[in-house]
């Protein structure tokens, strides 16, 4: 039996990947469901080549375009945000690839795991807003949530197989484009500059928070939840090589790494693939060829993101969910070159000392928060 699976953002850096992973084993996996916020074109072209059961497309301005095209084909299409949360429902779907940006992930997520979907998660934006209810709800429907982003499903591999105390997790973060800058130079730095990631090809929103080391700051709370960690078991180190994904340390001193060349693929695969390690011919990794695997403190003052993101986890709450409104709108200004580089984390830092703090949020209250802080967010712009 095939594994049918829904790939939520399938025009994506990460939804193209999967979309080549499913290539190369399409005795393994069949495509249900593709969905895409504003690239129909790509999504028409998806469509045609892997015969899904259903589409949809976020932006509703674009469904004609898109109903035209496959009018021949015998492949539902519905359009917008609704459409794209409840078609995770699907009695047919296998698994849930989450590769959406931003906070627009938490819907359809929550949906597929009531529907008792296993998850492969690739927008940890879920787990930053609202990581408490994720887990919580993944808990009680007893269903799988495999990370996709390479530090996590380093960890996850690491573990697999243990049934051990973990001691601490070492996330590795390559540093970005600019670890050797000076806070002036960050100033003056262009978004061309900011989008040339040294290692990982990946989307622009990612790329920049790279940069930022907002994406490591993520990364660090959803980390916490989905290994159920408390902050000071979690660790950054900048490892600028990206060969080290990630380790852990159990509690009698020993570290478990789990190392490849950066590419994505690999834990795609492994998560669509798991609990199978599916035979690839991915380019393999030779210690002769790099033979400087080097380590570093992240610097807090020039890359201040860390400390956001860390005290964002430790307060919990709506704060998280500040954090990540208040730097979707930073990013996005920046990207339309209406900031400069350090504004963004002047943004982020005025939304988290300005917005109200609500200890226990349910899922209006995430929502409220989300749209109280963007608007805030571009009062600073
Ligand atoms: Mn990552």
């Amino acid at each position: 039996m095939k594994r049918n699976i829904a790939i939520l953002g399938s025009t994506g850096s990460i939804g193209t990947q999967a979309l080549e992973v499913i290539d190369l084993h399409s005795n393994l996996f069949q495509v249900e469901v593709l969905t895409a916020y504003n690239n129909y074109h790509l999504l028409i072209q998806q469509a045609l080549k892997y015969k899904p059961n259903a589409v949809v497309i976020g932006n509703e301005s674009n469904y004609n375009k898109v109903t035209n095209a496959l009018k021949n084909e015998d492949i539902k299409v519905y359009a917008g945000h609704q459409a794209i949360a409840q078609v995770v429902e699907m009695e047919s779907i296998d698994m849930v690839l989450t590769a959406m940006v931003g906070c627009s992930g938490l819907l359809p997520t929550i949906n597929a795991i009531k529907a008792n979907k296993p998850i492969a998660l690739a927008n940890k934006e879920t787990l930053v807003v609202a990581g408490e209810l994720i887990m919580g709800l993944a808990y009680e429907q007893n269903v799988p949530i495999i990370p996709v982003d390479s530090e996590h499903s380093a960890i996850f591999q690491c573990l697999v197989g243990e049934n051990n105390p973990i001691e601490k997790i070492i996330l590795t973060a390559s540093g970005g484009p600019f670890r050797n800058l000076s806070a002036k130079q960050l100033a003056q730095v262009s978004k061309k500059d900011a989008l040339n990631h040294p290692n990982w090809c990946m989307g622009d929103k990612i790329t920049i928070d790279s940069a930022t080391l907002m994406n490591k700051g993520f990364e660090v709370i959803e980390a916490k939840w989905l290994f159920n960690l408390k902050p000071e078991q979690i660790e950054v180190i900048v490892h600028p090589q990206s060969i080290i994904h990630s380790m852990v340390q159990f509690e009698d001193g020993s570290i478990k790494a789990q190392l490849g060349l950066p590419d994505m693929k690999l834990p795609i695969q492994y998560a669509l693939g798991y609990p199978k390690r599916l035979r690839s011919n991915f380019p393999r990794f030779s210690f002769a060829n790099h033979p400087n695997l080097t380590f570093e403190e992240p610097d807090y003052g020039r890359f201040p993101a860390l400390e956001f993101a860390r005290e964002a986890m430790i307060q919990g709450g709506n704060i998280p969910c500040v954090l990540n409104a208040s730097n979707e709108i930073a990013v996005e200004a920046f990207l339309n070159e209406k900031i400069d580089f350090l504004q963004m984390m002047n943004i982020v830092e005025k939304c988290l000392s300005k917005q109200p703090f609500t200890p226990k949020p349910n899922f209006e209250n995430y929502l409220q928060t989300d749209k109280e802080t963007r608007e805030l967010a571009k009062t600073l712009i």
